[in-house]
């Protein structure tokens, strides 16, 4: 006798998941702990680097005052992410992109593992650690062709001083991002919010946009959150053991087809 697949969630998340033709899914830094990528908040304490709160490292303040130090920083986060894989939650979101007619993700992670997963059009709300943008011309490139002077890479077009390509406490979000984000929100059946401590603004506003147009909101996470109160379901527990089933229907003899 095979094993049997256990439903995840309830009936009424089954019958939209089956149903639903747009959908939206929210993540975060938990979507990519079971990969080994560290998150900001887990376990109560915040991310620090040389003594500094990850918001503080991580500001347009300090990119002003000492653009080496900001580059030393996320270079740090890349060495450590080069030898990092998707995991089945980056994995089923991505398959889910086949399913669902109008289907968009919505990331705030720049770890780039949605994409490395098959995830295509992924909206990344606060850029991507393998990119670098030109101080001056506004050129984006990938951080492998760059060459690097004094820490600080080169723009290849103009000659001019590059910084992550990431949005820092303090600015904007890639124009449009959040616009085409907010847009989807309003008008999807079904908004997972996926492995996010929901305390960063603007993103954190996409769920409750979600839920007053009506969406059936279901959040995925370990812990509460201050989202947990306004979802129409929480499944709690880790994304890669949880998403593969999502949709898995309860029949004896079924085996885990995800
Ligand atoms: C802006 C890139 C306009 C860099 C990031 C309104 C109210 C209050 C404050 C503000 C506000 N509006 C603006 C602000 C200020 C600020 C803000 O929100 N501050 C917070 C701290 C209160 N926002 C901004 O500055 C934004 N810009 O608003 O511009 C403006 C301009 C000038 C002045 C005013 C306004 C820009 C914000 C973007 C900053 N850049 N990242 C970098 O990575 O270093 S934010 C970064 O932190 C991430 O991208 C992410 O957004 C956030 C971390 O949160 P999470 O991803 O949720 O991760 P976290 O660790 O917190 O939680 C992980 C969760 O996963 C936990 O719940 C855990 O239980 C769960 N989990 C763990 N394991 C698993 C799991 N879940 C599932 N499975 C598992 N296995």
């Amino acid at each position: 006798m095979q094993s049997v697949a256990h439903q995840v969630g309830s009936e009424k998340l089954q019958q939209i998941f089956s149903t639903a033709e747009k959908v939206l899914v929210l993540t975060g830094a938990g979507v990519s702990a079971e990969s080994g990528v560290p998150t900001f908040r887990g376990g109560g304490n915040t991310a620090v680097w040389k003594g500094m709160p990850f918001e503080i490292i991580s500001s347009a303040g300090m990119l002003a005052r000492d653009l080496p130090a900001v580059w030393e920083w996320f270079n740090y986060r890349r060495e450590r992410l080069k030898a990092l894989k998707p995991n089945p939650a980056h994995q089923a979101i991505a398959r889910w992109q086949e399913r669902f007619r109008q289907f968009t993700l919505v990331t705030q992670n720049i770890d780039g593992l949605h994409q490395a997963a098959g995830s295509r059009k992924v909206v990344e709300l606060h850029g991507n650690l393998w990119r670098a943008r030109c101080f001056d011309c506004g050129a984006r490139h990938d951080l492998r062709e760059l060459r690097v002077d004094h820490e600080v890479p080169i723009c290849i077009d103009c000659g001019g001083r590059m910084r992550p390509d990431v949005v820092l406490f303090g600015e904007m979000l890639p124009p449009g991002a959040f616009e085409r984000a907010a847009r989807e929100a309003e008008q999807c059946e079904l908004c997972f919010v996926v492995g996010t401590s929901a305390v960063v603004y603007p993103a954190a506003l996409l769920p409750e946009t979600a839920r007053a147009a009506g969406a059936y909101v279901v959040e995925v996470n370990p812990e509460a959150t201050p989202l947990s109160s306004l979802c129409d379901e929480v499944l709690s527990g880790k994304a890669g053991e949880i998403l593969p089933m999502v949709g898995m229907s309860s029949v004896p003899g079924a085996v885990a087809t995800g």
